[in-house]
């Protein structure tokens, strides 16, 4: 007899302890993202190599639960994005579109302020949608999103995808978003990269 889907996954991977200042899910891997992982994302050349010539912080990390693979099955990470900005633009992820471009995600933010930059992959349309403690973004397919830290402490959340989603990030790799998220008058402003 076929075993069924839920003697399929391990016991540890159906409930996973986590925490809010530690981004480690069990002994699952992290990946670490730091500063000079991120050339090519900020607007302002000469704020990055500044920044790079003073060291290289540790910017974001996401630890990832894989469980199930198939049709129908999920897959989440949990991620925590530090405060911080090169030049006035916010510490960011690097960003992506998902490999399977209809595949949707859903963000649950568990601590801290930010937002989700979200922008249409034919038309470029963007939406600046706020993500922190007690919000919950909808990332609808075709859409390549990028999460922004605009507090003061860590962004905690965490992203839930279907298991065949994969990340594309070659195609933001090349164009970037049409949009960036500076500290204008101490405030958070979403600003046309081509204006800078
Ligand atoms: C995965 C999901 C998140 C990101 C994480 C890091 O689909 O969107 O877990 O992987 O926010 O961002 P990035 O762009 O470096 O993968
Ligand atoms: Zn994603």
């Amino acid at each position: 007899m076929k075993p069924s889907p839920i003697d399929q996954i391990r016991p540890e991977d159906l409930a996973v302890a986590f925490g809010l200042t530690d981004v480690r899910l069990g002994d699952r891997p992290v990946v670490r993202r730091h500063l000079a992982d991120l050339r090519g994302c900020f607007a302002d050349e000469a704020a990055f190599s500044g920044a790079l010539a003073t060291g290289n912080p540790l910017l974001y990390e996401v630890c990832a639960v894989e469980a199930a693979e198939g049709d129908g099955q999920l897959h989440y990470g949990l991620g925590i994005l530090y405060p911080g900005k090169v030049g006035s633009e916010y510490y960011l992820t690097k960003g992506h579109l998902h490999a399977h471009r209809p595949a949707s995600e859903v963000y649950i933010g568990l601590a801290g302020e930010g937002a989700m930059l979200l922008e249409d992959e034919a038309t470029g349309a963007s939406r600046l949608v706020p993500l922190g403690k007690g919000r919950i973004v909808y990332v609808p397919g075709h859409t390549a999103h990028r999460t922004v830290n605009t507090g003061a402490e860590p962004l905690v959340y965490i992203g839930v995808y279907p298991a065949n989603a994969g990340h594309d990030y070659a195609s933001i790799a090349e164009r970037n978003f049409h949009k960036v998220v500076l500290e204008r008058a101490g405030v958070p402003a979403l600003v046309d990269r081509d204006s800078l």
